[in-house]
């Protein structure tokens, strides 16, 4: 009974968001919000619902099983090309694509939570997008790819200022640009250990420094470690990897630095109910923390730097409160290390917060912030007295890709058009009251309902549960991504608005009725 009160209390709340939106646009047009599916079981909703993304789609549309003959078929054509197939879920018809709806190859149209790994700004085909990439005046940009440390166009300067800068976070002031997500925590690293040895050497390196570093031997290539937390997810390249600690098939095989993590709270939920463990359970992982660091100086293996997710996304949604974060700033300024913040998938809006971090409400931004993802750019924002000490410091080829950028400021000015961090904030709530609310309506099948914006997962009993979950509500319309080892978590582009949520959290209720019937 308490779960149906609180679905309508859901519910209501929910039509107030509706009427409020049909409030901001009085020429939205009436649409109806369907209940997606084979067999066509439409609802109407008599709210007016203005749509972000003009003329999209007004629901999911299943006609084949998922993944459908053609998806298969191009699936077996892949596999005998690059015999790595075997983690594609759709093929998709990206012509077809708009707004929140992916369209696969067999037609059918998905309402996408996960957004190609949360990495879609503003939707599909955005019209903003379409129009950067037709204005012929951006063409040679476009066919050119520059060597960025070498030879980039006279406009990129002032892209980098107006576009990336304008989103600076609080008192870093400097940006490089790069490719991915793991290249740019890749290159972070390398700066901040550099500015340690720098800091340390107080001078030019010596010449034994310099004959020893290129055969990889001390004095030139210190002991220095990077210390991050268990669970995380900082990318797959030789370096990232020593840093990354979600799964198994990320690190097997590979030789690894011996480098220091410390363990990421392990939240118990409701957080209302559970202040006082919580609290201990960070204590704890600080605990580690300073262990680690204390050892590292005794050992003349210092703690150069630290790195951290503000949610740990791959590893599983794992929160923890401002608190934990401004101590690990503290202790970072106390070892005079240097506090990383990886905000590759936190980035961009998706929490209801331009930056994760900014939620936290430290006396000062971290020392470097790392994007990617959303922001259609990869780099690092980082203060003043982190920049490298000398040319060809970090440098690679590309450095980074200035179209992106173009894409990035259309994307910005989307976002502060429309307000999309008041969406995220918005739809936020309306999801987490929706997965709170499933929570209660199916206790034995789901649990630990979070979320910040958007950025939000629920667990299920176990990882064969997820599995069904992801398959079932996919064959309903609905593709959401899993996280951790059995979470399903929601990473929708900022397009995604309160009556997206409901269809996701309607196809979401029907699967788990299938699955609670099995
Ligand atoms: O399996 C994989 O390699 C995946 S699945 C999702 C990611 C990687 N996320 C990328 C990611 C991230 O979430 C955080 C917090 N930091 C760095 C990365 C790496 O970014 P990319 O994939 O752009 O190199």
């Amino acid at each position: 009974m308490a779960g149906v009160m609180q679905w309508l209390s859901v519910a209501s709340r929910r039509s107030l968001v509706l009427s409020r939106t049909a409030e901001w646009n009085a020429s939205g047009t009436l649409k109806t919000v369907p209940l997606l599916t084979r067999g066509a079981h439409v609802e109407t909703s008599s709210a007016r619902i203005e749509k972000l993304v003009p003329n999209e789609y007004d629901g999911p549309l299943v006609k084949t099983e998922v993944p459908g003959p053609k998806t298969k078929e191009l699936i077996k054509e892949l596999d005998a090309v690059n015999k790595n197939a075997a983690t594609v879920q759709s093929f998709v018809d990206y012509d077809k694509c708009l707004g929140n709806y992916m369209v696969d190859v067999d037609g059918n149209r998905l309402l996408d939570t996960f957004a190609q790994i949360s990495s879609i700004p503003i939707g599909y085909n955005h019209p903003a997008i379409i129009d950067v990439m037709k204005d012929p005046a951006n063409l040679s940009l476009l066919v050119n790819r520059p060597a960025l440390g070498v030879f980039p166009s006279g406009s990129f300067p002032s892209t980098l200022a107006n576009v990336l800068l304008s989103v600076a976070p609080k008192g870093l002031s400097r940006v490089q640009t790069m490719m991915c997500g793991t290249c740019s925590n890749e290159n972070a690293v390398k700066q901040a250990l550099m500015w340690y040895r720098g800091k340390k050497r107080g001078g030019p390196p010596t010449q034994e420094e310099l004959e020893s570093c290129v055969i990889g031997k001390e004095p030139g290539c210190p002991p220095y470690t990077v210390l991050s937390f268990k669970g995380s997810f900082h990318g797959r390249t030789l370096g990232c990897l020593t840093l990354t600690h979600s799964k198994p098939i990320f690190r097997l095989d590979i030789p690894s630095m011996d480098w220091p993590y410390a363990s990421f709270p392990r939240m118990k939920y409701p957080l209302e109910d559970f202040e006082a463990e919580n609290r201990a359970e960070e204590d704890r992982c600080l605990k580690e923390v300073v262990e680690q660091m204390e050892k590292g100086l005794a050992t003349g293996r210092d703690v150069a730097a630290m790195i951290i997710e503000p949610i740990q996304a791959e590893g599983g949604d794992n929160h923890a409160s401002p608190y934990f974060f401004h101590q690990l700033q503290k202790i970072c300024k106390q070892f005079g290390s240097v506090f990383i913040v990886d905000e590759v998938q936190t980035g961009c809006c998706t929490t209801g917060h331009f930056w994760a971090y900014e939620s936290w409400n430290l006396p000062e931004a971290p020392d470097m912030v790392v994007f990617s993802k959303k922001m259609q750019a990869g780099g690092y924002y980082f203060k003043d007295e982190f920049a490298v000490d000398g040319p060809s410091r970090v440098f690679n080829t590309w450095m980074g890709d200035p179209p992106k950028l173009m894409l990035l400021g259309a994307v910005l000015d989307i976002i502060k058009r429309d307000n999309l961090i008041t969406v995220a904030r918005e739809s936020g709530q309306v999801l987490l009251d929706g997965l709170k609310s499933l929570q209660d309506k199916y206790p034995d099948l789901l649990s630990r309902a979070r979320g910040m914006g958007t950025f939000a997962a629920i667990d299920c009993k176990d990882p064969d549960t997820m599995g069904k979950v992801s398959r079932i509500v996919k064959n309903k319309g609905v593709f959401m991504g899993t996280c951790g080892t059995q979470s399903i978590r929601f990473r929708p582009s900022l397009v995604f608005q309160p009556h997206h949520v409901d269809i996701a959290l309607d196809a979401l209720d029907s699967t788990l009725a299938d699955i609670s019937v099995q």
